[in-house]
């Protein structure tokens, strides 16, 4: 397919992803302006590339006439939480709004990936305003802890680094360290009401300097 042709494609992708940034990052503000403990921690957003659409196609022998409809995630929205918690607080905050259309949810974290991979994921359907009129996309909303985020980003690097085929060993001790994560996940959560409140009051305490 033509660049120009890939460009158009990829367009609308580009701006729905820059919406979503932008509104889940001004979700946060509001929550740090009410005083109100914040269950997004971070927010980022890609469009993919355009080798990695046709590798997905390739690999799922997906036509070039489906694949807006079966390469679900071209733009995808990523939120780092700090608790385990907060995924299901964040995937309510979405489901709230009427801007976006959940479809459907792949819930790696009550159901790891054999790979070891947690992460809470949402198939939902978002609405775009081109010069050609009204575009509704699929985006894929990642949402996961720190912690999750830290194991999905080395890994990722190293199915990179071994074109998927991560030598048997370290295989292994991406296993172990998915484990040591969940640990973690479970250790930080039951301090969370100890840490929501040192950070709620450390906000304030900014707020009220800057208001001197
Ligand atoms: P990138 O570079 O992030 O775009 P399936 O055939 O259902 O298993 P599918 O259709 O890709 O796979 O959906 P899935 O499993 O929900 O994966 C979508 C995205 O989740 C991936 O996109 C990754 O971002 C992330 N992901 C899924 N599994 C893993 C994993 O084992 N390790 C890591 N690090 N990330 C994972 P892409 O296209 O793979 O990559």
């Amino acid at each position: 397919m033509d660049i120009l042709l890939w460009h158009k494609i990829l367009s609308p992708y580009e701006l729905a992803v820059n919406e979503l940034v932008l509104k889940f990052s001004h979700m946060k503000k509001e929550h740090r302006e009410r005083g109100v403990y914040c269950p997004i921690e971070h927010v980022s957003g890609r469009v993919k590339t355009i080798s990695s659409i046709l590798e997905k196609m390739q690999k799922k022998e997906i036509p070039m006439e489906r694949m807006e409809e079966l390469v679900e995630d071209i733009a995808g929205i990523r939120i780092i939480c700090q608790f385990v918690e907060d995924i299901r607080k964040v995937a309510q905050l979405i489901e709230a709004r009427s801007d976006i259309k959940i479809l459907y949810e792949k819930d790696y974290v009550k159901k790891q990936k054999q790979s070891g991979y947690r992460s809470y994921h949402l198939i939902a359907l978002y609405t775009v305003q081109t010069i050609d009129g009204p575009k509704e996309l699929q985006v894929e909303i990642q949402i996961r802890t720190m912690a999750m985020d830290f194991w999905a980003t080395v890994e990722h690097s190293l199915q990179y680094k071994y074109k998927t085929n991560i030598p048997e060993h370290i295989k292994a001790r991406l296993s172990n360290a998915a484990d040591a994560i969940i640990s973690l996940d479970n250790e930080m959560s039951s301090v969370r009401s100890e840490i929501m409140d040192a950070q709620l009051s450390s906000q304030l305490q900014h707020r009220l300097v800057a208001d001197i």
